[in-house]
């Protein structure tokens, strides 16, 4: 039970805040964030369950259904809201560690789809209703691999690297309108999936990518970010966060014991 009466809860609420692959990790912990922060939370991602479970669990998180890769389910979600503050675009990942010469075209066509067309759908689509109120702002949870390229990652550092350009370009566009925009760069962040999935359900080769790291990132760490920069003054733009972890000078030069 709510301990303040709905009237209150929602006069002190920070707005609305739409987080994408909010069903696991860094989506997950950033729905989980906000609401302690203060927003109203609409979670969003394919998987129904898990948003569901996370809803349940969470006061101030709503769960939505949401498909980046499709412009239809952007288009429906887009049509159910009418004021947004917040929308954290952090639906994407990698797929694949072949070097370019064996890469699969599917594994950077669907990396592409999710980590920049999905983010230019979802906040073209959300653009007015950022833009209405006391104004929006756009966070793209992006990577050291949109920064730098290593062996082994071309099609998740080219969707990266596109990722990047697509948040200035985006900055400079809005420029004089009343929307931030902030890149959050994370280095290694251990979650359950995302070397899971890179490496296509290989969880010894995934347990590998952290061995021997002391203290790899959580996903909290980088909701932290999320929310010390959507939490900032509405003048304070933070363009660009690289975060790592201490063990992490760089994307291959990793302390390992
Ligand atoms: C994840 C960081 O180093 O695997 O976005 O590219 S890295």
């Amino acid at each position: 039970m709510p301990d303040r009466p709905a009237e209150q809860n929602q006069s002190m609420s920070r707005g609305l805040a739409v987080v994408t692959g909010a069903s696991s990790g860094i989506g997950a912990a950033t729905a989980r964030r906000l609401a302690t922060e203060g927003f109203e939370v609409l979670a969003a991602a394919r998987r129904r369950e898990r948003l569901d479970e996370l809803a349940a669990e969470v006061p101030g998180i709503r769960a939505v259904t949401l498909d980046v890769t499709s412009a239809e389910s952007v288009a429906a979600l887009a049509a159910s809201l009418d004021d947004v503050a917040v929308l954290v675009n952090n639906a994407g990942g990698a797929i694949g560690m072949e070097p370019i010469e064996r890469a699969d075209t599917a594994d950077w066509q669907a990396m592409y789809d999710t980590n920049v067309l999905g983010t230019m759908r979802v906040t073209q689509a959300l653009l007015p209703a950022l833009e209405r109120g006391a104004g929006g702002h756009v966070v793209v949870t992006g990577s050291i691999a949109g920064h730098v390229v290593y062996e082994g990652g071309g099609g998740y550092t080219a969707a990266k690297h596109a990722a990047t350009a697509l948040v200035e370009t985006l900055r400079l566009e809005l420029n004089g309108r009343p929307v931030r925009v902030t890149e959050i760069a994370p280095g290694m962040v251990r979650t359950e999936e995302f070397s899971l999935v890179r490496l296509r359900g290989d969880a010894e080769a995934a347990d590998r990518v952290y061995a021997g790291v002391e203290n790899p990132l959580v996903a909290e760490d980088i909701a932290d970010c999320i929310a010390f920069a959507v939490t900032r003054p509405a003048h304070v733009n933070i363009d660009l966060l690289v975060v790592k972890p201490l063990a992490q000078a760089a994307a291959y030069k990793v302390a390992r014991s």
